[in-house]
């Protein structure tokens, strides 16, 4: 066999059955059968979903032999076990990756084609499964298929939100969100557990007690139990054995407390309280970059937190006789402060529920805990008001302070009579009038052996500002572990003709050692291969021109720098400067339409969160400009302006590979790290950037002479606050940031209403908080230097040829290890298959 893909999979078995079976006889036979018999359709009925199902399970059955076999080989060879835990995990479609990673990408694509069937329309009809609002949530996923495909044995624990992010729609300019009902038609690629349930309290109050030997311990008498029913997912590693999952938990009503209600002739109430306790799983809060604050948001961390800690005690003690040494079975990586209850809980489980002493249980939690931090924004810092925290878990609010207490004596002992550095460190913040509040933080950097940040840049301000006092305690727990992304999707499934380009000339090793790229430089004085890079880009730009004509109907010119700004809507982002610049590229030709422009197509995509007035107003604004641009016969087809709606994953796949230009134009000091930066260089897009997160980086990698840089350092920015900044003296002295925020004054983009737009002008002119007109003339200098290095196609290719084949540093294959190695310490697993 060698066109069959058993090769590819390594699967020694000879067993040619219809569920593992490789041959196109047997995959067809396959595919149909899933059609009839799980669907109850066929060939001349079946809609295109039916197609997409039957083939989602035809490529889930060739994926649980190695599942069982992982899950088979942790257990028995007592391995320690990789847990993220995240409230959020962008995982995007899974048919294309699962088929990419299997290695049968092409095999199967051929086959569903020989059947007549359409195999592009089959990979749309998935529904992109949203639990997650952005970067932090993708990088979750992105960890997953690195940590698969490295072969450590990992598990993800989660929420399985019924709703995940909102779906996005442009009406009359305006974001308006649709509930994003992923679930509704089932998904073939969860395997739901209900045997492996569990039970998680809320609520209710603590109790003294003694027990048998007269010790005074603590019990919680909780108000409501609630049952966690996991949900699991194959992730596939790249080409390797390893079948890791990524376990999500849904919240039902427990049956005992349905029961009793149900009994006493209360069968309203019992119904009711079903439908509570399934509210916890119910959605995703749409928030990235600021707290929801919400008493169920609280509960879903917990939730969640709690059902995994219950589920890796269980795996625990199938091997050990005690707890004793729990943080050899378990490395927890706590996706920023969401699940950092988890200190509070597993403190909790050893101590009230298994009988530990308090300092063995601390030593135990403290090793097993680690902790990402994702912002550098202050109001972005989780807290919880005690006296929140306490209602819903008051057993944990006890076991805080006592955390608190005992590590606050620690402290004072170190150094004595320093009031003020206790203050910074404690976990618990007096916020005036007996309101207490927690910091989330804190508590994850006193429970936790290791505190990264994403960047370098991050790490560095964290240890400086945010986490100082920390840093200065405790300097060994900090690490930096710049992000990544994985290879796979972001280049061999996004961008299919880059990924046989590099194939051809260098073979397909770059999939697991993209450090292999660099090979290319090679090619870079070949005319033939920049020839053919360019053409490649032409033909990603091709296509997205086609998906914009049919979406939005926009036409734009494939010739046009594709400028791009896709991510969530936020003030220290600044899309707007972008559209200040657009603004002003605008007035240039009002004021002369014969002016000499490079012709450009600006593609925005982003969410807002639905509460964030002013980043909701951002893409009204950028609509409104749009609106007025592309209508206008003076600029004739030079400007484009293309607000592309429900930016997410899959769009992602599209918009990379597309992109001449990609922008991350936040203010310096601002963006932890980004990912998005990361996605755009390594398909050849060139970025204009500020020195902000992983920005430098990347152009440290690139060469400094392949990034287009603006804009004030963090440090200038700090300086320039500190002296007192004046946003109003640079629309004074700078004529056309003036025209430009006259235009948007004037009602231009509003119809003559010189109101709808006030916000976001009076904000600049008289706050400025993320300095967009200190870094105006920058930014627009910087553009004209791209306009320029665009109308020499070769200099171009080169600069994007360069970009991409640098990245290796930002393959999260890199940052996975780092993790392994320095934070987890952990090894590869190999997974036999063999009987
Ligand atoms: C969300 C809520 C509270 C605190 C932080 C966040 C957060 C941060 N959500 N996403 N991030 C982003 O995380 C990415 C992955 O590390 C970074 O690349 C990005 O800069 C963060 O903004």
């Amino acid at each position: 066999y060698i066109a069959d893909g058993r090769e590819a999979l390594q699967c020694p078995t000879l067993i040619e059955d219809d569920r593992t079976g490789m041959s196109p006889e047997t995959l067809k036979r396959a595919f149909l059968d899933n059609l009839f018999y799980l669907q109850g359709v066929n060939r001349t009925n079946a809609s295109p979903y039916n197609y997409y199902v039957a083939l989602a399970y035809t490529v889930r059955d060739r994926l649980l032999r190695r599942f069982l076999k992982s899950t088979d080989t942790y257990k028995q060879e007592k391995v320690k076990l990789v847990c993220y835990f995240s409230a959020e995990f962008l995982m995007g479609r899974y048919l294309g990756n699962n088929l990419a990673n299997l290695g049968i990408y092409d095999l199967i694509k051929e086959t569903i084609e020989e059947l007549g069937l359409d195999f592009e329309e089959i990979i749309e009809q998935e529904p992109d499964p949203g639990l997650g609002n952005g970067g932090l949530g993708r990088l979750a996923a992105c960890f997953l298929d690195s940590l698969a495909s490295l072969e450590i044995p990992a598990i993800g624990y989660g929420i399985r939100y019924e709703f995940g992010i909102f779906h996005q729609i442009i009406q009359n300019g305006w974001q308006v969100e649709i509930p994003d009902n992923w679930l509704r038609f089932g998904n073939p690629w969860e395997l739901p557990r209900p045997d492996e349930s569990v039970e998680v309290k809320l609520g209710g109050r603590t109790e003294i007690y003694h027990d048998d030997k007269g010790q005074e311990r603590v019990q919680w008498l909780p108000e409501r139990r609630i049952l966690a029913i996991p949900h699991d997912t194959p992730v596939p590693g790249y080409k390797t054995n390893t079948v890791n999952a990524l376990r999500l938990w849904k919240a039902e009503a427990s049956e005992s407390f349905n029961f009793e209600a149900f009994n006493a002739g209360l069968y309203d109430q019992s119904v009711a309280e079903k439908m509570d306790a399934e509210t916890i799983s119910k959605v995703l809060y749409p928030n990235d970059n600021t707290p929801a604050g919400r008493e169920l948001r609280l509960a879903q961390q917990y939730f969640f937190v709690a059902a995994s800690l219950q589920d890796l005690i269980r795996i625990h003690l199938k091997s050990h006789k005690n707890l004793q040494n729990f943080h050899e079975t378990a490395a927890i990586q706590l996706n920023d402060t969401h699940p950092a209850i988890a200190i509070a809980e597993l403190m909790r489980l050893l101590v009230d529920e298994n009988g530990l002493e308090w300092s063995k249980a601390w030593t135990i939690t403290q090793k097993t805990f680690a902790y990402t931090n994702h912002t550098l924004l202050p109001e972005a810092l989780e807290r919880w008001s005690a006296a929140l925290l306490g209602k819903l878990l008051p057993r944990h609010l006890e076991i805080i302070y006592l955390i608190n207490h005992f590590f606050l004596e620690d402290v004072r002992t170190w150094f004595p009579d320093n009031e003020e550095l206790l203050g910074k460190l404690s976990i618990v913040e007096e916020a005036g009038w007996g309101n207490k509040q927690i910091r989330m933080a804190n508590l994850a950097c006193v429970g936790s052996h290791s505190i990264n940040g994403v960047a370098a840049l991050h790490t560095e301000l964290l240890q400086k500002d945010t986490l100082k006092e920390f840093a200065m305690l405790w300097p060994e727990k900090f690490y930096n572990k710049t992000n990544g992304v994985t290879p796979r999707r972001w280049i061999l499934l996004s961008n299919p003709q880059l990924s046989a380009l590099f194939t051809e000339k260098i073979g397909d090793d770059w999939l697991k050692d993209l450090k292999e790229l660099r090979k290319l430089e090679q090619y870079l004085d070949d005319p033939e291969f920049r020839q053919r890079w360019y053409e490649i880009k032409q033909a990603n730009k091709a296509d997205l021109a086609a998906y914009m004509l049919k979406t939005r109907n926009i036409e734009v010119d494939v010739n046009s720098i594709f400028d791009v700004q896709v991510k969530r809507i936020h003030e220290y982002k600044r899309q707007h400067l972008a559209v200040l610049h657009i603004i002003a590229l605008y007035n240039r030709i009002k004021q002369n339409p014969h002016v000499d422009i490079v012709p450009r197509t600006f593609i925005f995509g982003g969410k807002a969160a639905p509460g964030y007035f002013m980043a909701k107003l951002i893409i009204k604004l950028t609509n409104a400009v749009a609106e007025i641009v592309n209508k206008d016969p003076d600029v004739r087809g030079r400007l484009k302006v293309v607000f592309l709606p429900n930016f997410n994953v899959s769009l992602g796949q599209r918009i990379y590979p597309s992109a001449d230009l990609s922008e991350q134009i936040s203010t310096a000091g601002k963006e932890a790290s980004g990912t998005g930066n990361m996605k755009f260089a390594m398909n050849g897009s060139l970025t204009i950037g500020t020195l902000d997160g992983a920005n430098i980086e990347i152009r440290e990698e690139a060469g400094a002479e392949n990034f287009f840089l603006f804009g004030l350092t963090a440090e200038e920015v700090y300086a320039k606050k500190a002296h007192g900044y004046e946003p109003m003296s640079y629309y004074k002295n700078n004529r056309e940031l003036k025209g430009v925020i006259d235009r948007i004054k004037s009602g231009y983009f509003s119809h003559g209403d010189t109101e709808l737009f006030r916000p976001i002008v009076d904000s600049l002119l008289y706050d400025d908080q993320y300095m967009l007109l200190a870094d105006y003339q920058s930014y627009a200098d910087c553009q004209e230097q791209v306009s320029q290095a665009y109308r020499d196609r070769d200099k171009w290719t080169r600069m994007s040829i360069l970009n991409s084949v640098r990245m290796a540093k930002f393959s999260s294959d890199r940052t996975i290890w780092e993790y392994c190695q320095e934070i987890w310490k952990v090894n590869p697993v190999k997974i036999s298959l063999e009987d």
